[in-house]
């Protein structure tokens, strides 16, 4: 049932120029409408120790009301959506122009009152340690407006090695480091697909509407620089656990 996409020469030159690309109805309606069941579903799901992440956050319209922030590491816990991540697998290997391996994916709510994502590189998240070069794929699950937050992406700053990171570790990028950056942003509909790497800078605003903008992610690395999933959870359980792991008296910060 899930084909996977298979790039044109354009495109492939394309992303390795800027580090992204977007894929308009990537996927057929019935194809999406699958895909959003499947974010239904695991968000149904119990919370347990030893499952699916789930995070919350308190909502900036009624600080009351508790929502999910995200879902991470689904993969072994749901068919459809592992299926999904394999699914990229080939696509990113036409971008990679080598074996592509799974190293994570998430659902991002941004439920209404969730809050937005300050610019940064995926790769300030510390993923330097496992490997130099990541490329996510997002996939539209709500309809993702300039209202509700949709994500925000800038072409690489002239000047700049194609792969390099502009800000330092752990933390978003500078009013300075970004000033030079032509941030757009692109609105996208349940199906279309956007594929950047993990120096793509990028963005997104709260989500003050009522509607709510989920976007599913899934990350890959170079196979020939090794399979970290396993160790990337280990090491994120360690200092960012999902809620229902923390400790009570702990003060736990999202950095990046
Ligand atoms: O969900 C979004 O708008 C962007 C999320 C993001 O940049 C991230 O999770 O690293
Ligand atoms: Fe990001």
């Amino acid at each position: 049932m899930l084909n996977a996409i298979k790039l044109s020469d354009r495109q492939v030159s394309l992303f390795r120029d800027r580090g992204f690309i977007v894929l308009r109805e990537a996927f057929s309606r019935s194809v999406s409408e699958n895909i959003r069941e499947w974010a239904d579903e695991i968000s149904r799901f119990p919370e347990e120790i030893g499952k699916h992440w789930v995070y919350h956050e308190t909502s900036l319209i009624d600080e009351k009301n508790e929502l999910i922030n995200r879902i991470e590491n689904m993969t072994p816990f749901h068919k459809g959506l592992s299926a999904l991540a394999d699914s990229f697998i080939p696509s990113c290997e036409q971008l990679l122009g080598e074996e592509a391996v799974l190293f994570k994916d998430k659902i991002n709510f941004k439920m209404p009152g969730g809050d937005g994502f300050k610019p940064h590189q995926d790769s300030q998240a510390g993923w330097e340690f496992y490997a130099t070069y990541f490329i996510n794929v997002m996939v539209c699950l709500d309809e993702a407006t300039l209202d509700n937050g949709c994500l925000e992406l800038a072409n690489r700053p002239a000047g700049l090695a194609d792969t390099k990171l502009v800000g330092k570790e752990w933390a978003p990028l500078s009013e300075e480091e970004t000033a030079s950056m032509d941030f757009k942003p692109y609105p996208t509909k349940p199906g279309d697909v956007i594929y950047f790497d993990s120096y793509a800078p990028h963005k997104s605003a709260q989500n003050l509407t009522e509607k709510s903008r989920r976007l599913y992610f899934s990350t890959y690395n170079r196979l020939s620089e090794g399979d970290h999933l396993e160790s990337y959870y280990a090491d994120k359980r360690k200092n960012f656990p999902p809620d229902i792991e923390r400790e009570v008296d702990k003060n736990y910060v999202y950095r990046v």
